[in-house]
């Protein structure tokens, strides 16, 4: 299916499967999802996207694709909502213990059942991180404890789960979900401190599931159900990177694109917002040589100094 492609058009000698240290694995399911289908349209758009996307991360002054980005067959299993989540749940364990950093691309939210469950059973003490516009904390849906509406139920119940962004939810979801390791929308803006709450309270090994829709619609309206009051692109990039930085991020999912053949802006932002994981998690893991260099250089930047001065303006 995807046989061809390569993620964002790098050279073949970074996208083998023997020399790439990053697995880019696609589950394109949309069995479950109640309202706007096309999440498994989500990959084709994202790679598309990435082919026009720049290489070289200014941020990080880093090319993460040499790292190696390789595309195995992706996950096609849909003859119900349980068997694509073993599915995805082997394959992923597969690569995890080839010590590869997996990422997965859904594909709506239910393929995380599979993803947290193998990451899970690979890594000690899992801290599951949790950005999304809804709870998703149904043990069951539609005769399913495998439908997207229950994406971190067992999160909740085997891992340390943290939920950020969540604006939707259904009054039975209260009875389950641990508030003190929750992040409501609407209470993050009141709270400037709620970035390093959330850090404090995971331990060390940190899987990131990370739905669209947490981002705003304004931003992203390319989700099968948009929600208002979400993250923004720089508060979202800024809490990630801190996380890269001080924790230890075995692996991450991106789902929920669902594509709009006349606005690329949301498939485009999916496919840069992976990329810049990627360059912070690979950046961390080169002893910090290029962050200390980075940051020394930005002292002397003139967008600092532009800085200091509206300090000393005021
Ligand atoms: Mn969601």
């Amino acid at each position: 299916m995807n046989t061809n492609k390569i993620f964002a058009g790098i050279p073949e000698e970074y996208a083998t499967s023997s020399k790439s240290e990053i697995v880019l694995l696609s589950v394109p399911y949309d069995g479950t999802s109640t309202w706007q289908k096309g999440a498994d349209k989500g990959f084709e758009a994202f790679l598309e996207a990435s082919e026009n996307m720049e290489l070289y991360d200014i941020e990080t002054d880093s090319e993460v694709y040499k790292q190696g980005i390789y595309m195995p067959e992706p996950v096609t299993e849909n003859s119900s909502p349980e068997a694509m989540v073993e599915a995805v749940h082997q394959t992923v364990k597969k690569y995890i213990n080839r010590n590869k950093f997996v990422t997965i691309f859904g594909g709506e939210h239910s393929v995380s059942i599979g993803t947290i469950r193998a990451f899970n059973e690979c890594f000690k003490n899992l801290t599951v991180l949790h950005l999304d516009a809804h709870a998703d904390l149904r043990k069951e849906y539609e005769g399913s404890t495998c439908n997207h509406a229950c994406a971190v139920y067992e999160a909740n119940q085997n891992t340390n789960l943290i939920q950020v962004g969540i604006r939707s939810m259904d009054v039975s979801e209260k009875t389950v979900m641990n508030t003190d390791k929750v992040y409501f929308a609407h209470e993050l803006i009141y709270d400037e401190y709620w970035m390093d709450n959330a850090i404090d309270q995971m331990t060390d090994n940190v899987f990131i599931t990370f739905d669209l829709d947490v981002l705003d619609p304004s931003i992203m309206p390319s989700t099968g159900t948009p929600e208002p009051n979400g993250l923004l692109w720089n508060e979202t990039v800024e809490f990630l990177k801190k996380v890269f930085q001080k924790k230890n991020v075995v692996g991450f999912d991106m789902v929920e694109l669902c594509p709009n053949p006349t606005n690329k802006a949301p498939d485009f932002l999916a496919a840069k917002l992976y990329y810049k994981l990627l360059s912070y998690k690979f950046n961390n893991e080169d002893g910090n040589e290029n962050f200390n260099d980075g940051f020394e250089e930005h002292i002397d930047s003139p967008f600092n100094k532009l800085s200091k001065f509206r300090d000393t303006d005021k």
